[in-house]
């Protein structure tokens, strides 16, 4: 409770918060033209891991929300027009900033979201490192020429900021999401509404004190926005307000359906959704005798258990090639015994609570189908208390229905196959299209998995799991996780759109295809 109290002061979050800010932390609204104080429902976030309430928000309703978008629209017509190295620069000094609130905001994670420490920190490091990647592309924000079929003429082709971009961020991330999106968006010259998980909204409110902080010291306002507030209320209307062109969803499927629908039906929002993930790790029995078992075993615990099962990118599917299966089951069991569960924020936890109690329940209504479909637990999955349980693994049959599924917690299936081929089938039978991972010695395997005929999903790893991507890839998957690529590599072109321009320096005005319209 005293590091607690400590994280809470050094990142200036009170017992009472106010959930909405454009620039300024909106206290009072105009209501029927009398200024009152804004009295929305009050939030409470509470730690799983000891289960107290930590602060409370006050959520923003409908006039908030007005006042955040109004500003957030009136601020995209200056920032649009701020130089793009310029604004890159702002991003770089928010970078700085979050370094020197590493430690705590890192803490901040593990309080309110049960990931262990040194998760917490490499989130806050995650966000440092997009900052800084933001910062350097805001000189490269690049179009193209093209040569014209028709003689001096000239095409290019050049990239545009949407306006507001939108971010709703789930709990398992509290941050580093946000700025995967939020650091490109700005550099590209868009302002941000931020819709945080309400699981974790004091995160989203610490960030938004370091990020007022920056724009203050540089005459800002309206860029970073923030709106905390229920999803059937804040988020309906984010995803259907016309003044908001681009929104970027990480959630379930079932809830990244109904915002693709939504938007789809006012057609001018585009969207990029990272959803449910049903990742698998392959093991071929090539590996058995040399040190890249151990690595597979290392990358398979930290993939299962990290964040206690709770990444998109965790591995939920294990399909081992016969010959290696027996011992890498045996090693999985002893690793899983000796994993440390317990208070996040103690150095040799390796796995904390799940983010609430309702969690518990779907992993133990889980594990309770698993057995009525003919799974069965070799270790694990017991409740132990409150927030915390055991991670568990699961044999299964190959087409055990419930496998289909992303159960958001530290349930790991194991499954056989005969062959490479037969592994790549089952890898890709399920719905969703995240991230999966390859352990081979042999380099045909390795390249059959990553090219067209190998695995479906946005990511595809040799000898590397699935969780724990870095940031200068592109990330994302394909079916049902939703499409879209958001932090690294070409990620940059979805906050932007692009306008293509035909230049006549001719005397002349042929038409293109060659066609003859009228005297000439
Ligand atoms: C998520 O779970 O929503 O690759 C994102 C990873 C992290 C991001 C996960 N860098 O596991």
């Amino acid at each position: 409770m005293k590091l607690t109290k400590s994280v809470l002061e050094k990142l200036g979050i009170e017992r009472i918060n106010f959930g909405a800010c454009d620039g300024i932390w909106i206290t009072q609204v105009r209501d029927n033209g009398k200024l009152r104080r804004c009295n929305g429902d009050l939030l409470p976030s509470c730690d799983p891991t000891t289960n107290e309430i930590i602060a409370y928000v006050i959520q923003a309703e409908a006039i908030e929300y007005e006042m955040v978008v109004t500003e957030a629209a009136r601020a995209f017509l200056s920032w649009r027009m701020v130089p793009a190295p310029k604004r890159g620069e702002i991003v770089r000094q928010l970078g700085e900033e979050l370094r020197k609130h590493k430690k705590e905001l890192g803490a901040l994670v593990s309080i309110e979201m049960g990931k262990i420490l040194a998760e917490g920190e490499g989130e806050v490091q995650e966000m440092i490192d997009m900052c800084d990647k933001a910062a350097g592309m805001s000189r490269d924000l690049y179009g193209k020429t093209m040569h014209s079929e028709r003689p001096e003429h000239f095409m290019m082709s050049q990239c545009h900021p949407y306006g507001i971009v939108s971010i709703i961020t789930a709990f398992n991330f509290p941050i580093a999401v946000w700025a995967w999106n939020a650091a490109l968006a700005a550099i590209c010259g868009n302002t941000i509404i931020w819709k945080p998980s309400s699981e974790t909204p004091l995160c989203a409110i610490a960030v938004q004190h370091i990020c007022n902080q920056v724009m203050k010291q540089n005459g800002l306002s309206g860029i970073f926005n923030l709106l905390i507030g229920k999803g059937s209320d804040i988020g309906e209307k984010i995803i259907n307000d016309e003044r908001i062109p681009k929104i970027s969803f990480t959630g379930s499927t079932k809830m990244g359906t109904h915002v693709e629908v939504s938007c789809a039906k006012r057609l001018a929002a585009r969207r990029i959704l990272e959803l449910g993930g049903n990742n698998a790790v392959i093991v071929l029995d090539n590996v058995s005798d040399s040190i890249v078992f151990k690595l597979a075993q290392r990358a398979i615990l930290f993939g299962s258990v990290g964040t206690a099962g709770q990444r998109c990118t965790t591995t939920r599917r294990l399909i081992m090639q016969k010959k290696v299966a027996p011992s890498l089951t045996e090693q999985l069991i002893k690793a899983y015994k000796q994993v440390k569960i317990g208070d996040p924020l103690v150095e040799d936890t390796l796995m904390g609570p799940l983010v609430n109690r309702q969690e518990v329940i779907n992993m133990m209504t889980a594990l309770e189908e698993i057995k009525r479909q003919g799974g069965e637990v070799l270790y694990g999955g017991k409740h132990i208390g409150d927030c915390f349980v055991e991670p568990a693994l699961v044999r299964a049959p190959k087409n055990m229905p419930i496998m289909r599924e992303e159960t958001f917690a530290p349930i790991l299936y194991l499954v056989e196959a005969e062959n490479i081929e037969e592994a790549i089938e089952i890898n890709n039978s399920v719905p969703q299209g995240l991230s999966s991972s390859l352990f081979t010695k042999d380099l045909a395997s390795a390249m059959l998995f990553v090219s067209h005929r190998g695995s479906d999903c946005g990511i595809a790893n040799i000898n590397v799991g699935t969780s724990g991507a870095e940031i200068g890839g592109a990330f994302g998957g394909e079916k049902k996780t939703g499409g879209g690529r958001e932090a690294g590599s070409d990620a940059w072109k979805e906050y932007m759109w692009e306008q293509t321009t035909t230049i006549n320096w001719s005397n002349d005005l042929p038409l293109a295809q060659g066609i003859k319209f009228g005297n000439d």
